[in-house]
């Protein structure tokens, strides 16, 4: 909510309920460095987790009432009741993403205790930063504490990913469990099923810049739809690819996932087959995520290695991909990235899910400079989109995961 009235949430809170409040949830957004739309289908991913995050100054309440106010006017404040069966808000609303983690805590756990707020975030939205996960995040941990759940961070990772599906979208469990268990200074490569996090720290003089198209990647109406297609799609080419693997016997066991395969196989026998036996667009998507996976566990081993140059051609790889066999890219995100190149970064790409959103560009401290001047004049100058240009353009600092403590 950066564009709109900011004030502190804690201010905020005072004056909507005449007192102070007595804890404070906050969870931070993410960038994905590397590893676009493979989190669903299980392959590994590398986000970072940002400074930029959602607060919420609360008080717990003596009943299942949750009564959550913004200090942005753009988003209405939301009251429900916990329970398991909430009644969503209208689709693309803010306010079920504060029902999602509510919803399944309730499910799940014999949560009976709401909580009075006020919710502050400067997380740009729609922009591919996942805003949306860092409100389910800090309202899931409100309400977790407040009721005394366990709150064992990869379970809780994967209920939360779990949650923010009551929203419509079948996303992945990228978002989440980077905003809950990042660490300051490192990327995150994470795998799936189960969910494992390993941390790897991002060298001191590399810098992630992200730049926003300023064309909003909505998760509701449209964008959803094509979100959940590809998932469809990837799901599709799995099960042909599978099919064939069991009837010419090439496997000793039944590979059933796209991890599996790619043990089973190996990634050029994965890649031949998917030529042999898929065409059109289920080709297009099953060549994405097979070769995204690949440029993930590369991406870590230049990180490892502070690669800057090698980690910047798998990501303009990566946005190549996205662009022409996912079809995710828009006019302005290819002209950022192109501009961001122009400007000296030693790569970029669309982050996120893409139609829309940011980009994530690598420099290092002595590019770091150009680069911003070039996006600045190239591409946000001639739109006259300068004003709050912080929240436009920024540098990504690798920051901490989550939390909730009592007000001191
Ligand atoms: P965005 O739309 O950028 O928050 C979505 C999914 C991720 C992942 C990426 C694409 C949600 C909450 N997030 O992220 O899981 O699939 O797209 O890599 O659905």
């Amino acid at each position: 909510m950066p564009h709109g009235a900011r004030n502190d949430a804690a201010s905020a809170f005072r004056e909507h309920f005449g007192a102070p409040p007595t804890h404070v949830a906050r969870a931070p957004g993410r960038v994905n460095l590397i590893g676009e739309h493979t989190d669903y289908n299980d392959l590994p991913v590398l986000p970072i987790a940002l400074q930029r995050e959602v607060r919420i100054a609360l008080r717990p309440r003596n009943d299942g009432q949750v009564v959550l106010h913004t200090t942005d006017s753009e988003f209405p404040t939301v009251e429900f009741e916990i329970g398991p069966g909430i009644p969503p808000e209208s689709s693309g609303h803010w306010g079920n993403y504060a029902k999602a983690p509510a919803n399944v805590l309730a499910r799940r756990f014999a949560i009976w205790r709401g909580f009075d707020g006020v919710l502050d975030s400067d997380i740009p939205v729609a922009a591919g930063l996942s805003s949306s996960s860092a409100i389910v995040n800090a309202v899931g941990l409100a309400l977790a504490h407040i009721n005394e759940v366990p709150v064992e961070e990869r379970a809780f990772a994967e209920l939360m990913a779990e949650a923010e599906r009551y929203t419509g979208t079948r996303g992945g469990g990228m978002d989440q469990a980077v905003s809950l268990g990042a660490r300051a200074g490192c990327a995150v490569k994470m795998t799936f099923n189960p969910l494992r996090l390993q941390h790897v720290p991002v060298p001191e003089d590399w810098c992630f810049v992200v730049a926003d198209t300023g064309v909003r990647a909505e998760k509701s109406g449209a964008a959803q739809k094509t979100y959940n297609l590809r998932r469809t799609e990837c799901e599709d080419a799995l099960t042909q690819i599978v099919d064939e693997v069991v009837r010419a016997d090439l496997a000793r066991t039944n590979p059933s996932t796209y991890p599996a395969l790619l043990r089973a196989l190996g990634a050029e026998q994965v890649m031949a087959l998917g030529e042999q036996v898929l065409e059109g667009n289920l080709l297009r998507r099953f060549r994405h995520v097979v070769t995204e996976a690949g440029r993930v566990e590369e991406a870590v081993d230049r990180l490892r290695g502070a690669d800057v140059s090698g980690f910047g051609v798998l990501m303009d790889a990566s946005h190549g991909s996205l662009r022409t066999d996912f079809l995710m890219s828009s006019a302005e995100l290819d002209e950022l990235v192109a501009i961001a190149c122009e400007g000296g970064a030693a790569g970029a790409r669309l982050t996120g899910a893409g139609l829309g959103g940011c980009i994530v560009v690598l420099a290092d401290r002595t590019t770091v400079g150009g680069v911003l001047e070039t996006l600045v004049a190239e591409y946000f100058e001639p739109r006259k989109l300068t004003e709050h240009i912080d929240d436009r353009v920024f540098i990504a600092v690798p920051s901490a995961g989550a939390s909730f403590g009592a007000v001191p």
